[in-house]
């Protein structure tokens, strides 16, 4: 089912003449309104009528993570605050989140976006959708809640996690449809297998997965589980949140990118240049219609390839692959990005830790733990003695258990996420041996 059909399925040389037409205005409008990019396109001699049409995107500049960082919170916006209804936050590369807004219309569009991702899913206006992305700042609860209201689904917004709660829905009440990330799918698999449900007894149909890089082994093992089909949804806050693209049921080979608002590009990370059609490189945004936050050339950070060879579903859209890697060092941990260099300034100015640390990422039961190990200061270390890091003196250990805590809360409320700590004596982090210090280390093996 098509949700749009003559937008899904225009020609592409008609999609190209509305997608440069869209582009045109976008342009004026972000040289008029947002002095990031007017000071941008001065400093490059560029005029918004230079830009005729998609052929011209290239000479455009790029946006990245961190012109947003330099202009937080709502710096690169285009319209006044009161034109705002909406503001939702994704982490930033330090302490401080990505702030997104959006006006009235720019919601309805990601309303229409969203509806297309239940159609390519091959959800059906009367189904009954059980949301287990979460509600909050992240965009995955809200997003999928609008798109599934506005197609004429009705929505059970549990948000994530309660493992307990989540099979007690499924079975109650039946749901066609659910949508999480795949690492949580997995577990809910395990789970209900384990309490003896069996799936041929639950109703639903189809989980749309996504906000996280997964596999096609992990489809397989989730299909199988749980005798549905298992789809694959893309977005990200900037650029609007869920709805970006998603693969259609028919062939589950790629994800349609929404491209009448969101235009595509795959360049070379390193030069910017752009990559030849199929080979992999950096996923780089235009937003054709937003008005809050428009944003050119938005470097995803993503890397994938596009196809633009017509699918057996019928739609024209390109479709990009799944996602295989990042060109910068963001983790994705229960689905929540991480930069490494969010845990840096989370651990500074802590008394007694001192600047070094490592990252240990592994899986357990599906899910991902999240391991912070962290040097304490020369004092603190000659205070407590090496006593305490064998587990000795009782006393001691409780100003250890007390940093740890400290440490614990902090990263919490800087990354959203539960971390273990581990301190460790002074010199016991790993450092640089003259290249790249490798601060990550990521355990975690996607089957
Ligand atoms: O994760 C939006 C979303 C919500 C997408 C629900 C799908 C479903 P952010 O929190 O801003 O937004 O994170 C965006 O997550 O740049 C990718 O690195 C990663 N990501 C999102 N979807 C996928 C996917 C939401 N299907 C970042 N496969 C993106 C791999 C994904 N990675």
């Amino acid at each position: 089912m098509f949700w749009n059909e003559k937008i899904e399925t225009m020609p592409r040389d008609e999609l190209a003449a509305l997608q440069g037409e869209r582009l045109r205005k976008i342009v004026a409008y972000v040289y008029e309104r947002v002095p990031f990019y007017k000071e941008k396109f001065d400093q490059m001699g560029l005029k918004p009528d230079d830009i005729r049409g998609v052929e011209d995107l290239g000479r455009l500049p790029f946006t990245k993570k961190t012109d947003l960082r330099d202009t937080y919170p709502f710096g690169m916006f285009a319209v006044p605050r009161e034109e705002l209804i909406r503001i939702h936050a994704s982490s930033g590369t330090t302490g401080k989140p990505t702030v997104v807004g959006y006006t009235r219309d720019d919601l309805q569009v990601w309303a229409e976006v969203c509806a297309r991702c239940f159609a390519l899913s091959g959800a059906r206006p009367g189904d009954m959708f059980q949301n287990a992305y979460g509600y909050g700042l992240f965009t995955g609860g809200l997003g999928m809640h609008y798109g599934a209201e506005y197609m004429g689904i009705s929505v059970i917004p549990v948000s994530g996690g309660n493992t307990a709660r989540q099979i007690m829905i499924l079975q109650d009440f039946q749901p066609d449809v659910m949508a999480c990330t795949p690492s949580y799918a997995l577990t809910l698999a395990d789970r209900l297998l384990e309490e003896g449900v069996n799936p041929a007894d639950l109703r639903v149909r189809v989980f749309i997965l996504g906000a996280e890089p997964w596999t096609e082994e992990m489809r397989a093992e989730l299909e199988e589980k749980l005798q549905v089909d298992a789809v694959n949804i893309y977005g990200l806050s900037e650029i609007i949140g869920p709805g970006v693209s998603n693969e259609c049921i028919e062939a589950k080979d790629g994800m349609h990118i929404m491209e009448d608002h969101f235009l595509p590009e795959i360049i070379n990370p390193d030069t910017g240049e752009p990559m030849p059609e199929g080979e992999v490189g950096e996923l780089v945004f235009t937003t054709l219609t937003k008005q809050a936050l428009p944003l050119i050339r938005y470097r995803t950070g993503d890397l994938c390839s596009i196809t633009y060879e017509k699918c057996k579903c019928g739609r024209t859209h390109a479709r990009m692959s799944r996602i295989l890697g990042r060109a910068d060092d963001m983790l994705i941990v229960r689905g929540v990005n991480v930069f490494p260099s969010q845990i840096e300034s989370a651990l500074l100015n802590i008394e007694h830790i001192a600047p070094h640390y490592c990252l240990v990422l592994s899986r357990e039961e599906h899910l991902d733990v999240m391991e912070v190990q962290v040097e304490v200061t020369d004092e603190f270390f000659r205070e407590v003695g090496d006593e305490v890091f064998s587990g000795h003196a009782m006393e001691i250990v409780e100003e250890v258990r007390e940093l740890e805590n400290i440490v614990r809360t902090r990263l919490r409320e800087t990354l959203g996420l539960n971390a273990r700590v581990k301190l460790l004596g002074p010199g016991e982090a790993p450092r640089s041996q003259g290249g790249k210090l490798k601060r990550v280390i990521d355990n975690r093996v996607l089957k």
